[in-house]
Protein backbone atom coordinates (compact mmCIF):
# COMPACT_ATOMS: atom_id res chain seq x y z
CA UNK A 1 0.00 0.00 0.00
CA UNK A 2 0.93 3.41 -0.37
CA UNK A 3 2.98 5.01 2.89
CA UNK A 4 2.17 8.63 3.56
CA UNK A 5 4.91 10.25 5.04
CA UNK A 6 4.10 11.94 8.29
CA UNK A 7 3.63 15.76 7.92
CA UNK A 8 6.12 17.94 9.31
CA UNK A 9 3.33 20.64 10.36
CA UNK A 10 -0.45 20.72 10.99
CA UNK A 11 -2.50 23.53 10.12
CA UNK A 12 -6.04 24.32 11.05
CA UNK A 13 -6.89 27.95 10.46
CA UNK A 14 -6.18 29.27 6.49
CA UNK A 15 -6.14 27.04 3.23
CA UNK A 16 -4.41 28.81 0.11
CA UNK A 17 -3.98 25.56 -2.03
CA UNK A 18 -7.33 26.16 -3.83
CA UNK A 19 -8.58 28.60 -6.48
CA UNK A 20 -9.72 30.46 -3.10
CA UNK A 21 -7.99 31.38 -0.37
CA UNK A 22 -10.07 30.33 2.96
CA UNK A 23 -9.79 31.35 6.72
CA UNK A 24 -10.75 28.18 8.51
CA UNK A 25 -12.80 27.25 5.47
CA UNK A 26 -14.85 30.20 4.87
CA UNK A 27 -14.07 31.40 1.05
CA UNK A 28 -12.52 34.58 1.08
CA UNK A 29 -14.91 36.13 -0.96
CA UNK A 30 -17.35 35.22 1.72
CA UNK A 31 -15.54 36.86 4.33
CA UNK A 32 -15.82 39.76 2.09
CA UNK A 33 -19.43 40.10 0.46
CA UNK A 34 -20.95 39.22 4.28
CA UNK A 35 -18.77 42.17 5.95
CA UNK A 36 -17.38 40.02 8.26
CA UNK A 37 -14.42 42.41 8.58
CA UNK A 38 -11.48 42.60 10.99
CA UNK A 39 -13.73 41.75 14.02
CA UNK A 40 -15.06 38.66 12.11
CA UNK A 41 -11.08 37.81 10.20
CA UNK A 42 -9.75 37.52 13.90
CA UNK A 43 -12.76 35.31 15.11
CA UNK A 44 -11.57 33.30 12.18
CA UNK A 45 -8.49 32.85 11.84
CA UNK A 46 -7.56 33.37 16.27
CA UNK A 47 -10.62 31.24 17.26
CA UNK A 48 -11.79 28.71 14.45
CA UNK A 49 -15.26 29.81 14.77
CA UNK A 50 -17.63 32.68 13.46
CA UNK A 51 -18.00 34.86 16.43
CA UNK A 52 -21.77 36.71 16.80
CA UNK A 53 -21.72 40.07 15.42
CA UNK A 54 -21.68 41.68 18.63
CA UNK A 55 -18.63 40.28 19.76
CA UNK A 56 -16.68 41.09 16.00
CA UNK A 57 -17.81 44.83 17.28
CA UNK A 58 -16.43 44.20 20.07
CA UNK A 59 -12.84 42.78 18.75
CA UNK A 60 -12.75 45.82 16.38
CA UNK A 61 -13.46 48.27 19.01
CA UNK A 62 -10.87 46.72 21.40
CA UNK A 63 -8.49 47.63 18.10
CA UNK A 64 -9.93 50.70 17.77
CA UNK A 65 -9.41 52.09 21.31
CA UNK A 66 -6.20 50.33 22.06
CA UNK A 67 -4.39 51.29 18.58
CA UNK A 68 -2.57 54.32 20.20
CA UNK A 69 -2.27 56.10 23.53
CA UNK A 70 -0.22 59.15 22.84
CA UNK A 71 4.06 59.56 22.10
CA UNK A 72 4.93 59.10 25.88
CA UNK A 73 4.33 55.65 26.72
CA UNK A 74 6.75 53.03 26.78
CA UNK A 75 6.09 51.09 23.32
CA UNK A 76 5.79 54.15 21.65
CA UNK A 77 8.80 55.80 23.70
CA UNK A 78 11.01 52.91 22.41
CA UNK A 79 9.73 52.51 18.71
CA UNK A 80 10.38 56.67 18.08
CA UNK A 81 14.18 55.96 19.64
CA UNK A 82 14.67 53.19 17.55
CA UNK A 83 13.69 55.07 14.38
CA UNK A 84 15.57 57.93 15.10
CA UNK A 85 18.43 55.69 15.44
CA UNK A 86 17.86 54.83 11.81
CA UNK A 87 16.53 51.59 11.79
CA UNK A 88 13.87 49.80 9.87
CA UNK A 89 9.90 49.61 10.22
CA UNK A 90 10.34 45.83 11.70
CA UNK A 91 13.27 46.48 14.22
CA UNK A 92 11.08 50.22 15.36
CA UNK A 93 7.83 48.37 16.05
CA UNK A 94 9.08 45.46 17.25
CA UNK A 95 11.32 47.20 20.07
CA UNK A 96 7.63 48.90 20.92
CA UNK A 97 6.05 45.70 20.97
CA UNK A 98 8.82 43.89 23.30
CA UNK A 99 7.80 46.77 25.81
CA UNK A 100 4.39 45.25 27.03
CA UNK A 101 4.32 43.07 29.59
CA UNK A 102 2.62 43.41 33.46
CA UNK A 103 3.03 46.72 33.67
CA UNK A 104 2.39 47.83 30.49
CA UNK A 105 -0.31 46.57 27.78
CA UNK A 106 0.38 43.20 28.80
CA UNK A 107 -1.99 42.76 31.90
CA UNK A 108 -5.10 41.05 30.39
CA UNK A 109 -4.54 37.61 29.95
CA UNK A 110 -3.90 37.72 33.55
CA UNK A 111 -6.32 40.16 34.30
CA UNK A 112 -8.64 37.74 33.07
CA UNK A 113 -7.29 34.54 34.87
CA UNK A 114 -7.60 36.31 38.27
CA UNK A 115 -10.50 37.80 37.94
CA UNK A 116 -12.50 34.75 36.93
CA UNK A 117 -11.12 32.53 39.50
CA UNK A 118 -11.89 34.71 42.28
CA UNK A 119 -14.81 34.95 40.63
CA UNK A 120 -15.25 31.11 40.15
CA UNK A 121 -14.73 30.18 43.51
CA UNK A 122 -17.27 32.84 44.85
CA UNK A 123 -14.22 35.00 46.58
CA UNK A 124 -15.88 38.38 47.77
CA UNK A 125 -14.25 40.84 45.30
CA UNK A 126 -12.87 42.57 49.35
CA UNK A 127 -11.24 39.39 50.40
CA UNK A 128 -9.49 39.22 46.31
CA UNK A 129 -7.93 42.57 47.05
CA UNK A 130 -7.04 41.57 50.56
CA UNK A 131 -5.54 38.45 49.46
CA UNK A 132 -3.20 40.32 46.34
CA UNK A 133 -2.60 42.69 49.24
CA UNK A 134 -1.48 40.25 51.87
CA UNK A 135 0.66 38.67 49.08
CA UNK A 136 2.16 41.78 48.16
CA UNK A 137 0.56 41.53 44.28
CA UNK A 138 -0.80 43.95 41.72
CA UNK A 139 -4.27 43.34 40.74
CA UNK A 140 -3.72 43.03 36.99
CA UNK A 141 -6.37 44.99 35.82
CA UNK A 142 -6.35 47.88 37.90
CA UNK A 143 -4.31 51.12 38.21
CA UNK A 144 -3.03 53.93 35.32
CA UNK A 145 -0.18 56.33 35.67
CA UNK A 146 -2.19 59.32 34.36
CA UNK A 147 -6.15 57.83 34.41
CA UNK A 148 -8.37 57.97 37.45
CA UNK A 149 -11.98 58.70 38.64
CA UNK A 150 -10.92 62.27 38.38
CA UNK A 151 -9.62 61.96 35.18
CA UNK A 152 -11.58 58.92 33.99
CA UNK A 153 -10.49 57.20 30.84
CA UNK A 154 -13.01 57.06 27.74
CA UNK A 155 -11.82 54.14 26.41
CA UNK A 156 -12.90 52.36 29.06
CA UNK A 157 -15.96 54.15 29.70
CA UNK A 158 -16.59 53.03 25.81
CA UNK A 159 -16.03 49.78 26.20
CA UNK A 160 -17.98 49.26 29.40
CA UNK A 161 -21.45 50.76 28.02
CA UNK A 162 -20.73 48.56 24.66
CA UNK A 163 -20.63 45.20 27.12
CA UNK A 164 -22.85 46.26 29.63
CA UNK A 165 -25.77 46.33 26.87
CA UNK A 166 -24.45 43.98 24.03
CA UNK A 167 -23.36 41.22 26.66
CA UNK A 168 -26.06 38.31 27.43
CA UNK A 169 -24.56 38.14 30.80
CA UNK A 170 -21.34 39.72 31.57
CA UNK A 171 -20.80 38.82 35.61
CA UNK A 172 -16.94 38.81 35.40
CA UNK A 173 -17.04 42.30 34.34
CA UNK A 174 -19.39 42.73 37.26
CA UNK A 175 -16.73 41.59 39.08
CA UNK A 176 -13.63 43.64 37.97
CA UNK A 177 -16.35 46.63 38.53
CA UNK A 178 -16.55 45.79 42.53
CA UNK A 179 -12.86 45.16 42.83
CA UNK A 180 -12.59 48.44 41.27
CA UNK A 181 -15.04 50.34 43.29
CA UNK A 182 -12.63 48.75 46.43
CA UNK A 183 -9.10 49.78 44.64
CA UNK A 184 -10.37 53.20 44.28
CA UNK A 185 -11.14 53.82 47.53
CA UNK A 186 -7.97 53.01 48.53
CA UNK A 187 -5.90 55.76 45.68
CA UNK A 188 -8.27 57.69 42.69
CA UNK A 189 -5.56 56.00 40.06
CA UNK A 190 -6.35 52.28 40.65
CA UNK A 191 -9.00 52.56 38.40
CA UNK A 192 -10.23 49.57 36.43
CA UNK A 193 -7.84 50.07 32.96
CA UNK A 194 -8.13 49.65 29.59
CA UNK A 195 -6.38 45.77 30.28
CA UNK A 196 -8.61 44.82 32.94
CA UNK A 197 -11.81 45.76 31.10
CA UNK A 198 -11.33 44.28 28.07
CA UNK A 199 -10.15 41.36 29.99
CA UNK A 200 -13.02 40.90 31.64
CA UNK A 201 -15.37 41.19 29.20
CA UNK A 202 -13.11 38.73 26.91
CA UNK A 203 -13.99 36.19 29.74
CA UNK A 204 -17.47 36.91 29.71
CA UNK A 205 -17.68 36.85 25.98
CA UNK A 206 -16.22 33.75 25.90
CA UNK A 207 -18.21 31.78 28.75
CA UNK A 208 -22.15 33.60 27.39
CA UNK A 209 -21.69 33.38 23.38
CA UNK A 210 -22.70 29.93 23.72
CA UNK A 211 -19.43 28.98 21.33
CA UNK A 212 -16.95 27.91 23.72
CA UNK A 213 -16.73 25.31 26.37
CA UNK A 214 -15.41 27.01 29.52
CA UNK A 215 -12.30 24.90 29.11
CA UNK A 216 -11.36 26.26 25.78
CA UNK A 217 -12.41 29.84 26.80
CA UNK A 218 -9.46 29.32 29.96
CA UNK A 219 -7.24 27.53 27.58
CA UNK A 220 -7.07 30.58 24.59
CA UNK A 221 -6.63 32.90 28.15
CA UNK A 222 -3.41 30.52 29.20
CA UNK A 223 -2.22 30.70 25.66
CA UNK A 224 -2.36 34.65 25.59
CA UNK A 225 -5.42 35.31 23.38
CA UNK A 226 -6.57 38.23 25.13
CA UNK A 227 -3.11 39.97 25.33
CA UNK A 228 -3.15 39.73 21.45
CA UNK A 229 -5.89 41.92 21.21
CA UNK A 230 -3.69 44.98 22.97
CA UNK A 231 -0.49 43.93 20.68
CA UNK A 232 -2.73 43.74 17.63
CA UNK A 233 -4.60 47.25 18.32
CA UNK A 234 -0.83 48.75 19.47
CA UNK A 235 0.70 47.23 16.65
CA UNK A 236 -1.00 50.42 14.64
CA UNK A 237 -0.64 52.77 16.79
CA UNK A 238 3.80 52.04 16.66
CA UNK A 239 3.59 51.56 12.79
CA UNK A 240 2.38 55.33 12.80
CA UNK A 241 5.04 56.40 15.13
CA UNK A 242 7.81 55.11 13.30
CA UNK A 243 6.01 56.55 10.01
CA UNK A 244 5.78 60.12 12.17
CA UNK A 245 9.32 60.45 13.10
CA UNK A 246 10.47 59.24 9.83
CA UNK A 247 8.83 61.60 7.90
CA UNK A 248 9.86 64.29 9.89
CA UNK A 249 13.11 63.59 9.44
CA UNK A 250 13.71 63.37 13.47
CA UNK A 251 17.71 62.96 14.50
CA UNK A 252 19.64 60.39 16.56
CA UNK A 253 17.81 61.07 19.96
CA UNK A 254 20.17 61.15 23.01
CA UNK A 255 18.70 61.94 26.21
CA UNK A 256 19.71 65.14 28.04
CA UNK A 257 22.15 65.02 30.60
CA UNK A 258 20.38 66.81 33.00
CA UNK A 259 17.62 64.25 33.39
CA UNK A 260 20.37 61.51 34.65
CA UNK A 261 21.24 60.94 37.93
CA UNK A 262 24.57 60.25 37.64
CA UNK A 263 25.95 58.27 41.06
CA UNK A 264 29.12 56.35 41.65
CA UNK A 265 29.03 53.58 43.85
CA UNK A 266 30.40 54.85 47.62
CA UNK A 267 33.57 53.20 48.33
N1 LIG B 1 -0.78 50.07 43.14
C1 LIG B 1 -0.41 50.62 35.64
O1 LIG B 1 1.24 52.35 38.40
C2 LIG B 1 0.55 50.80 36.78
C3 LIG B 1 -1.74 48.64 41.81
C4 LIG B 1 -1.53 48.97 43.16
C5 LIG B 1 -2.73 47.15 43.81
C6 LIG B 1 -2.50 47.50 41.52
C7 LIG B 1 0.15 49.91 37.99
C8 LIG B 1 0.13 48.43 37.65
C9 LIG B 1 -1.24 46.45 37.23
C10 LIG B 1 -0.81 46.09 35.85
C11 LIG B 1 -1.72 46.65 34.79
C12 LIG B 1 -1.80 47.75 32.59
C13 LIG B 1 1.98 50.45 36.34
C14 LIG B 1 -1.94 49.24 32.71
C15 LIG B 1 -1.59 50.08 30.13
C16 LIG B 1 -1.92 50.60 28.75
C17 LIG B 1 -1.93 52.11 28.64
C18 LIG B 1 -0.73 52.75 29.38
C19 LIG B 1 -0.72 54.26 29.47
C20 LIG B 1 -1.90 52.44 27.16
C21 LIG B 1 0.54 52.25 37.21
C22 LIG B 1 1.72 53.35 43.49
C23 LIG B 1 0.90 52.73 44.62
C24 LIG B 1 1.62 51.60 45.33
C25 LIG B 1 1.17 50.39 44.59
C26 LIG B 1 -0.29 50.74 44.33
C27 LIG B 1 -0.56 50.41 41.86
N2 LIG B 1 -1.14 49.56 41.02
N3 LIG B 1 -2.02 48.24 44.16
N4 LIG B 1 -2.96 46.77 42.54
N5 LIG B 1 -2.73 47.12 40.28
N6 LIG B 1 -1.08 47.87 37.48
N7 LIG B 1 -1.11 47.19 33.71
O2 LIG B 1 0.76 54.74 38.88
O3 LIG B 1 1.06 51.88 49.06
O4 LIG B 1 2.08 53.64 47.56
O5 LIG B 1 3.24 51.44 47.88
O6 LIG B 1 1.16 47.80 37.56
O7 LIG B 1 -2.93 46.60 34.88
O8 LIG B 1 -0.48 49.73 30.37
O9 LIG B 1 -1.50 54.95 28.88
O10 LIG B 1 0.16 54.75 30.23
O11 LIG B 1 -2.95 52.39 26.52
O12 LIG B 1 -0.81 52.67 26.62
O13 LIG B 1 3.10 53.94 38.36
O14 LIG B 1 -3.14 52.59 29.17
O15 LIG B 1 -1.07 50.33 38.48
O16 LIG B 1 1.95 53.38 40.49
O17 LIG B 1 3.41 51.31 40.68
O18 LIG B 1 4.13 53.55 41.66
O19 LIG B 1 2.20 52.32 42.63
O20 LIG B 1 -0.31 52.14 44.09
O21 LIG B 1 1.30 49.22 45.34
O22 LIG B 1 1.12 51.55 46.65
P1 LIG B 1 1.80 53.70 38.98
P2 LIG B 1 3.04 52.60 41.31
P3 LIG B 1 1.93 52.16 47.87
S1 LIG B 1 -2.82 49.98 31.31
Amino acid sequence: GIIRKPAAFISTICDERGQELSYCGVPISQVLERGLGVGGTVSLLWFQRELPSWACRFIELVLIVTADHGPAVSGAHNTMVTARAGKDLISSVVSGLLTIGDRFGGALDRAAADFCAAYDKGQHPQEFVNEKRAKGELIMGIGHRVKSINNPDSRVRELKSYVTSRWPAWPVTRYALDVESITTRKKPNLILNVDGIVAAAMVDLFRHCQLFTQEEGNNYIQMGAINALFVLGRTIGLVGHYLDQKRMKQPLYRHPWDDITYMAPNN
